[in-house]
Order: C-alpha cells, then sequence, then structure tokens
C-alpha cells in the first residue's frame, strides 16, 4: 500500500559532512596536522585505494559549486566541522590563522547566501597531531582547556553569522578505535586512557557551553549541543542475561555521553563500576559541578544501525585489558536486513525506538538526526544513459527512516530535523571514498567533478511538497 507521509511543520531537511573529509589540504601550514592527517601520512597503506584529507573533495575551492547545488536541492541546513587544527597557528594561545579564517568566512557568507543555515561542530576528529604529541592529546586536561580557548576565537569570528554550534561530532570514536580497540594508528592500546578521553571530551562540552553563555554571541534562536553517535542495541531475547548485556553496552557507549550531556550528571554508581575495573578517570568536584551547570540545549543524533547483544557465552581472558565486551558478544541475528557493501544491518525503526526513548528517559529534550544514510560500493554500475546514478536503494533507506521520524514526532517525540550523510562523496576513516554515501557524486576520474544523483532529485522533491510517498510493505504472500 503506498501511503503519503506529511513533513511536521519546520521540521527541517539537510546534510552533513566535516572539515577533514571535504576540504582538503590546500593551503594547510607546516605543524597544522590534525590527528587525521597524520594518521594517513603513518599509516596510508589502510586508507582504501590511498585516498583520504589531503585532496578529499576539494571542497575549499569548489563550496560555491557545492552551495549552488544545495540551494537547488533547497537544503535547510548544512552541517560541517571547523577544522581546529588548520583555524589556529598556535594553540596555546589561540592564535588565528588568518587565511583560514578568510577562507571560512567565505564559505559561511556563501551557505547563508544560498538559503543554507550552516551548523557549526568544533571537532570531528580534527584534534591538532601537535596536542597529541605534546600531551596525549584529550588525556590531557590541559587540552579542555585549550579547546574552550579555541571555541571562545570560534564564537568571536563567526557568532554573529552561525546559530547552531557542536562541541563534538561523535566524540566517543577516535579513543575507542585508538586506545580501547587497538584498531587505528598508532596501535597503542590504554583502557584507562580510553576512559580519560571521553570524560575530558563530556568535561568539555560543558566548558564550551559556558564560555559560549559569556561570550555574548547566544542570542535569541541560538542553539549548542554536541552530536552523538547512539549505537541503538537490542538484547537477544528478554533474559536477564542479555538484558543486562544490551544495558552495559548503551551505558559504555551511550549514555557515556548522553548523561552529561543531557542530564548534566553521569548515573548512580557508574564511577564506582570503572574504580572496579581499573579505569576510572581523574576528576575535580568543580568538574562534575560545571557539567551540571551545563548541560546542552539540544543534540544531534547519527543513527545508522542496530546493534543487537547477547550475555557472554565465552570467557574473558585472565590479565585481558578491560573492554565493555566483558558484558556482552554480539548476537548475530538469523534473517535481519543487510546493507551488503558496509556490513551493517538495516533496521528504520531504531529512529522511532530512540525517538521514545529521548521522551521517556530524557525529559523530551530537543534533538535531531545529525546523520543518517547508506554507503554503497561501486556505484557507478547504477548509472543511466544519461549519466545519472540511479540509487533507488538510497531513497528507500531514506522514506523507511523518516517514516520513523514523522511517526515519532506525531508519538510526541521533540524531533527537529533530518540530516543525511553527506552531501557529497567524501573521505570516511580508512574506507575513504569506498562506500559513497552522497547526494551528490564525487567524480573521481573526471577532476573530482559533481552530479546530482537520484536521491538528490528525491529530496528536492520532498523538501518542494513537503511529502514523500511511503510503500508500506507489510503483505503477507
Ligand atoms: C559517521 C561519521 C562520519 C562518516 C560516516 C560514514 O560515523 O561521523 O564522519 O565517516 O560515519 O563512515 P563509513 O564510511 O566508515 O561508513
Amino acid at each position: 500500500m503506498t501511503e503519503t507521509i506529511y513533513l511536521p511543520e519546520d521540521f527541517f531537511l539537510g546534510a552533513a559532512a566535516s572539515a577533514w573529509q571535504t576540504e582538503g589540504w590546500k593551503g594547510k601550514k607546516e605543524g597544522q596536522d590534525s590527528y587525521m592527517d597524520a594518521w594517513y601520512k603513518e599509516n596510508r597503506e589502510v586508507w582504501h585505494e590511498g585516498y583520504g584529507p589531503a585532496v578529499a573533495t576539494d571542497f575549499i575551492s569548489r563550496y560555491e559549486e557545492d552551495f549552488s547545488y544545495m540551494k537547488e536541492i533547497g537544503l535547510n541546513c548544512y552541517r560541517t566541522s571547523l577544522n581546529w587544527s588548520r583555524f589556529l597557528t598556535d594553540y596555546e594561545n589561540a592564535v588565528v590563522d588568518e587565511d583560514y579564517a578568510a577562507y571560512y568566512s567565505r564559505m559561511i557568507d556563501a551557505c547563508i547566501r544560498n538559503g543554507v543555515e550552516p551548523m557549526i561542530c568544533l571537532e570531528h576528529y580534527e584534534v591538532p597531531q601537535v596536542l597529541m604529541e605534546r600531551c596525549g592529546g584529550w588525556n590531557s586536561r590541559h587540552v579542555v582547556d585549550l579547546f574552550v580557548k579555541y571555541a571562545a576565537k570560534a564564537f568571536e569570528r563567526f557568532g554573529s553569522r552561525v546559530k547552531y554550534w557542536f562541541a563534538f561530532n561523535e566524540p566517543v570514536v577516535v579513543q575507542t578505535r585508538v586506545y580501547l580497540d587497538g584498531l587505528r594508528w598508532p596501535f597503542h592500546q590504554d583502557s584507562k586512557v580510553w576512559m580519560q578521553w571521553n570524560y575530558h571530551k563530556a568535561l568539555a562540552t560543558a566548558a564550551v557551553m559556558d564560555a559560549y553563555k559569556k561570550s555574548g554571541m547566544r542570542r535569541s534562536g541560538c542553539k549548542f549541543g554536541t552530536i552523538i553517535n547512539v549505537e541503538t542495541v537490542y538484547p537477544r531475547t528478554d533474559s536477564a542475561d542479555d538484558m543486562n548485556a544490551a544495558d552495559k553496552y548503551d551505558l559504555f557507549y551511550n549514555r557515556l555521553f548522553l548523561d552529561p550531556a543531557i542530564r548534566g550528571a553521569y548515573e548512580d554508581g557508574f564511577f564506582e563500576l570503572l574504580d572496579r575495573h581499573g579505569i576510572l578517570m581523574e576528576y575535580t568536584p568543580g568538574d562534575l559541578a560545571l557539567i551540571k551547570a551545563n548541560p546542552t540545549d539540544w543534540v544531534g543524533i547519527n543513527l545508522y544501525h542496530p546493534n543487537r547483544v547477547k550475555g557472554r557465552m565465552n570467557p574473558i581472558r585472565e590479565g585481558a585489558p578491560f573492554h565493555p565486551c566483558c558484558y556482552y558478544e554480539e548476537f548475530d541475528m538469523p534473517g535481519k536486513r543487510m546493507n551488503p557493501f558496509r556490513g551493517w544491518e538495516i533496521y528504520p525503526k531504531i529512529v522511532y525506538d530512540f525517538a521514545m526513548r529521548m521522551k521517556h528517559e530524557y525529559g523530551n529534550k530537543e534533538w535531531f538526526i545529525a546523520e543518517n544514510g547508506m554507503g554503497v560500493q561501486n556505484e557507478g554500475q547504477y548509472r543511466d544513459k544519461q549519466g545519472m546514478i540511479q540509487d533507488d536503494y538510497r531513497i528507500d533507506f531514506f522514506r523507511q527512516h523518516l517514516y520513523w521520524a514523522v511517526k515519532a514526532v506525531e508519538d510526541g517525540s521533540n524531533l527537529k530535523g533530518y540530516m543525511n550523510w553527506a552531501f557529497t562523496d567524501n573521505v570516511s576513516p580508512m574506507n575513504a571514498f569506498k562506500n559513497r554515501y552522497g547526494l551528490v557524486e564525487i567524480d573521481l576520474e573526471h577532476n573530482r567533478d559533481r552530479h546530482l544523483k537520484k536521491s538528490a532529485l528525491f529530496f528536492r522533491d520532498m523538501i518542494a511538497q513537503r511529502s514523500f510517498s511511503y510503500e508500506n510493505d507489510t503483505e503477507y504472500r
């Protein structure tokens, strides 16, 4: 049965990206590498076909073109990051790189001129490599202070034009891949360092919120938030053992950031649990008071796929470093629907389930979907005779996730909008250009030329009509 789904009033539709994944290194100065740049330089063999942040989509030279496409599609907003490692030349004293700042200022003007609201993230994995070398990055309390100084400069330069600021994109990711899982350069495992990074980023979110309030830039209508990749988790069964596995998974990957950002506090017993595992971080009562006093105005949530877990069947080896998986094992559910390219399950109801959680567990805080999308390999195979990629699979993916988003609003969740990842194809950590996510293709064979995909037209029509059609495919055959 085909239904027409109407978008709620004021529900925004946008697209996201980040500085390091799009801009490229043009004009980058000595000493301005981010952690991502350094990883790419030192360990290029793991980056798919050698592509990485060096050129990316060359957004730094081509943003006018990209914004003209956003205008054509009618996007309400564009989220990207300010690259901390490039915006400053001296991180201790927050000395601004005037060349990069001038580009950024022009870029923001172009965005607004095309009718698109800029949403700016202060760090999307772009911690300066110099700080990694000098003090271990976010392991150091000093980096929290430097981040606040950096944020204050950003508000000063762009705060009169940018209404929506975010501390981090996916604050849990870098340290989880590097220090917890030991999967990424520089291949140093340390679970306590992992927890210290988590904590310092939660603290920095509150400290920057505090700085924003004091900056004089938080005019009416402005909002400050952070963007959390919620790993929506489902237990295999409702047995106490499986439920406990899912609860701990949620605690260590989701509540770890949701709680301080929304409630202004970690849950009771959390620090004791960390202590029992020997990973309690250094903190002060003053820090906790700052977190308490500065919950964010709203949160952006990146939602891609569900995670399914069960209680542990196999014991953890004696002496192994702490890992949250001491409480769970992944559960490979029979019959699950997959995106075979990315290896992720597709389960659009994650949107609704998380929305209801926001409503019932998090005081119905305002939130939006900050990333959702479908990465597909070798998309050229879906090109039609006119040269346009016919990404109907992505359109279906959007429809199904948006269907649950609209239903969540109808059922009272304070969900304000939806952003797809990503506006154009771009480079991901290691996967580089392998899985394409864009509404707009980046043609690597031809000068990184831009071409709209069919999904861009779907977005354009949906925005113009404020509705989309949805195939309710629950018929038994
Ligand atoms: C999100 C990140 C993005 C982007 C996206 C797709 O989690 O915020 O930066 O990388 O994932 O990533 P991938 O290509 O690895 O599927």
